[in-house]
């Protein structure tokens, strides 16, 4: 396995040839991706950007405080090709700085809030990142503390924060008067996303300005979002799914408005779509199964036209029961990812189509091969492995270049690791995975990350990480751990443990299984299969 640290270019670009065609057709146009804020605050100064609690945000203020922010950032040093962590929870400094940050030609590496001290930290020591912008507290998490804590350990040299800075400095107080700034390069890097990952440690993903532009504006179209649309985030708006598919930047593309909403708990929403005339919003499957109990309960009023799932597989009966709750809006599947490939039902497509399907590539640039193990073609409606590239789906991982030679096909397909077939009209199934990696209600958890935190433990001997099927949650993840002699060790010692040594909280092991050894395949490498098996049997000792 490639686990060697950055090694390898950041970006890797798209063939001439190849980079040629995706100007020539429209789809790359060579501009930033702030130029779709800039553009609407021209057209629409006074429409209402975004909305946070009783806070509205204008298209000409966001423009505004976005050049200013990015005036007082350079003020202190911040230069294009800098990479810096931003992890801010849904709300209009998110995008506050986002905008400031591009036009600076900073780098962000979009964090999510769960992120904890090892995350963070990983992000500083892959990409050089020396500034964290954070919030004072999210979730019941004090995030400034923990600033405090890696700005002390070395990790990072300055904190900015939203809300009360502390001892750091306050975001409201970095302002200065707009200068010009050099033109930013719309092939460079705009973002580094995360990869849901499978290795031990975890992988960026360069985003383009033009590749990601393209993605979001192609979204839009096909969303068919006006200024008239009013986009509910209740997902971590770092994520590719909100921030992207159409989500915040598609929305703010088309001119329309943006509700920030710190979480997608059914009650409060239902509130805010009822409130601000919300037309589209997007969910994981478990959260969209909450959102279906809390209908039965009550009373959804409002111009709710279109309901996004993806993340993680929605089974064709949650999806007709999605359909009759919240008629007449539409449902939508997408499946994505945030190395590019986005696919989507079509708003038109008969309603059982799109029950049954996990829809078909945004882009007619879209290429996709479903091949076997040895990456031969299966026959048609065949399950295999999803290969990918086109105009918005990554070359290459950040630095990665070992990692990248497994990661990619020769000329340039990226392997999902997902197993799919393609319906006779053309429409994706996603059928499962060979990729290890835990989809834990849309939230990603590569195996090989918790293996090793796991086995950092002084009890532990060895471990190994699998999904087990969740009624809720799609898949938890179930640890195997083999104790040292004489070690006692239960489920809450490991989280405890896991949670002290900085983790993230949705990567603890849902449920642990004590083994003497770790059963191996032939050659010598764990046998997951078998654990699996396991599982699947019930005869296991559970802690
Ligand atoms: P990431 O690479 O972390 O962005 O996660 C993307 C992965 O999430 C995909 O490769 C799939 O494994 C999974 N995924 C996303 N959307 C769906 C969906 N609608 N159905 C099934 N799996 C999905
Ligand atoms: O799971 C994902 O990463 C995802 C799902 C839907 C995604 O990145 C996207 C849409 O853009």
């Amino acid at each position: 396995m490639s686990e060697r640290v950055a090694e390898g270019p950041e970006f890797t670009p798209w063939p001439p040839e190849l980079a040629e065609r995706y100007r020539a057709r429209g789809y790359w146009i060579g501009r930033p991706l702030d130029h779709l804020l800039r553009e609407r605050a021209r057209q629409q100064p006074d429409a209402v950007a975004l909305i946070e609690g009783e806070r509205c945000c204008r298209y000409a203020e966001l423009d505004r405080r976005a050049d200013r922010l990015a005036a007082a950032l350079a003020g202190r040093g911040l230069r294009a090709g800098d990479k810096v962590v931003l992890q801010l929870p849904n709300g209009i400094a998110f995008f506050e700085l986002f905008f400031a940050l591009l036009r600076l030609g900073v780098v962000p590496v979009l964090a999510l809030p769960a992120h904890r001290e090892r995350e963070l930290a990983a992000f500083c020591r892959m990409t050089g990142a020396r500034w964290l912008f954070t919030a004072e507290r999210h979730a019941g998490f004090a995030h400034r503390e923990l600033a405090g804590r890696l700005q002390a350990a070395g990790v990072i040299d300055r904190v900015v924060v939203a809300g009360e800075g502390g001892p750091h400095l306050a975001l409201a107080d970095l302002d200065a008067e707009a200068a010009p700034l050099p033109p930013v390069d719309p092939a460079g890097m705009a973002v580094l996303q995360l990869s849901g990952g499978t290795t031990a440690v975890p992988k960026l993903i360069p985003r383009s300005h033009e590749d990601y532009y393209y993605s979001v504006r192609a979204s839009a179209e096909l969303c068919r979002l006006s200024t008239a649309d009013v986009y509910l985030a209740v997902l971590p708006v770092a994520h590719n799914f909100p921030l992207t598919s159409p989500g915040v930047l598609g929305t703010l593309w088309a001119g329309g408005t943006v509700v920030l909403a710190p979480d997608g708990v059914p009650d409060r929403a239902f509130d805010l779509i009822e409130a601000h005339g919300v037309t589209v919003t997007a969910l994981v499957p478990a959260l969209a199964l909450a959102w279906l109990q809390a209908r039965r309960r009550r009373a959804l009023g409002g111009r709710l036209r279109l309901l996004q799932v993806g993340g993680a597989k929605l089974d064709p009966d949650g999806a007709r029961a999605l359909q009759a709750a919240f008629a007449p809006a539409v449902l939508q599947q997408v499946f994505g990812m945030a190395e590019g490939l986005i696919n989507y039902t079509r708003l038109d497509d008969p309603p059982e189509r799109i029950a049954a399907c996990q829809g078909r590539p945004l882009s007619a640039d879209d290429e996709i091969r479903i091949v076997d193990e040895q990456d031969r073609p299966v026959p048609p409606g065949a399950t295999g492995l999803l290969l990918t590239r086109g105009p918005y789906t990554i070359r290459g991982y950040y630095r990665a270049a070992a990692h990248n030679r497994e990661a990619f096909t020769a000329d340039g397909f990226y392997r999902t690791g997902d197993r799919v077939r393609l319906t006779p009209e053309g429409d994706l199934v996603v059928e499962g995975r060979v990729k290890e990696q835990i989809n834990r209600g849309g939230e990603k958890i590569a195996a090989a990350e918790v293996e090793a935190a796991l086995r950092a433990h002084p009890q532990v001997f060895d471990a190994a990480v699998v999904a087990q099927n969740d009624p809720y949650l799609g898949e938890r993840s179930c640890a195997f751990v083999v104790p040292r002699e004489g070690a006692r060790l239960d489920l809450g010692t490991l989280r405890r443990f896991m949670l002290e040594q900085g983790w993230a909280p949705y990567k603890l092991p849902d449920r642990l299984v004590l083994l003497e050894t770790l059963p191996t395949t032939g050659v010598g490498k764990i046998d997951k299969n078998a654990l699996r098996a396991l599982l699947a049997r019930g005869t296991d000792r559970t802690g």
